[in-house]
């Protein structure tokens, strides 16, 4: 069998997010993490040629909660297009988009200038044009939510969706924030927004960098989600999804039968 091509494995991957059908596991050994990013970037090309808009960046595994939930100790980070976002108390169609879906509390930042490279905390700060409480939707392509390291970074760290509630002034502090997650009603998860890397801001500053390194610096305009604060939960059709944060306010979806 002829061995398989960053494009290859970029196209099956862009094929499972559009028809919203899963793929088997690659073999172990198919690709390390450096081609994986390589593998995203191809398979966001696809997007981007099918008119879809490059709107942010995502951050995965900032927090231990997640990590230990998936099994995976390395910080990573996906591309983000005006295509995923979902709006605010919106509602989303299942079929044809989720395989099956997570949804899990995160902290998003809005740019107000580009932030390139190695950034210290106040620099981070700075560039902030406004903060808000978000929900992120995560739908791994892999067949039972399962992946290494290399597979997730290929698959655009499971990225399907993301939800933003309203933009505060950045004088609003994100560091240390209550956080209550509810389905239908029912509490879900409760963490702090201190669960990411400490500070919502130390994610913002692994962004710039990783971005950089990438050749794709992150822009004014564009939004930053900083990873979930708390483990992800399984979302059901007809589920109605809501994060209450201390400060910050609300944010909410729902998700058609
Ligand atoms: C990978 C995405 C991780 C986060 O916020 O930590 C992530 C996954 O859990 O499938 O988005
Ligand atoms: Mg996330």
């Amino acid at each position: 069998m002829a061995t398989q091509t960053i494009t290859d494995f970029a196209k099956t991957l862009d094929d499972a997010a559009a028809n919203a059908k899963s793929v088997s596991q690659f073999p172990a050994d198919s690709f390390d993490v450096a081609p994986a990013y390589d593998i995203q970037s191809t398979s966001i090309k696809r997007r981007v040629e099918r008119g879809e808009a490059r709107s942010g960046i995502k951050m995965g595994f900032t927090s231990r909660a997640k990590m230990q939930q998936m099994g995976v100790h390395d910080l990573i980070w996906g591309r983000l297009t005006e295509a995923m976002m979902i709006a605010e108390g919106g509602e989303v169609t299942w079929d044809g988009r989720f395989i099956h879906p997570r949804v899990e509390p995160e902290i998003a930042f809005l740019l107000g200038d580009d932030l390139c490279g190695n950034v210290s905390i106040p620099e981070a700060m700075a560039s902030v044009e406004a903060v808000a409480p978000a929900l992120e939707i995560i739908d791994s392509r892999y067949e039972n939510f399962k992946f290494s390291l290399a597979d997730v970074v290929a698959d655009n760290a499971s990225s399907n969706g993301y939800v933003i509630g309203k933009w505060s002034a950045p004088e609003e502090s994100v560091e240390n924030l209550g956080i209550v997650m509810s389905i239908n009603g029912r509490m879900k998860q409760c963490g702090s927004t201190a669960g990411i890397l400490g500070s919502p801001y130390r994610s913002l500053v692994h962004a710039a960098r990783l971005a950089e390194l990438a050749g794709e610096p992150l822009r004014a305009g564009w939004v930053v989600m900083a990873g979930a604060a708390t483990a992800a939960e399984a979302m059901q059709r007809g589920d109605k999804v809501h994060a209450e944060f201390e400060n910050l306010g609300s944010v909410s979806f729902s998700v058609s039968q």
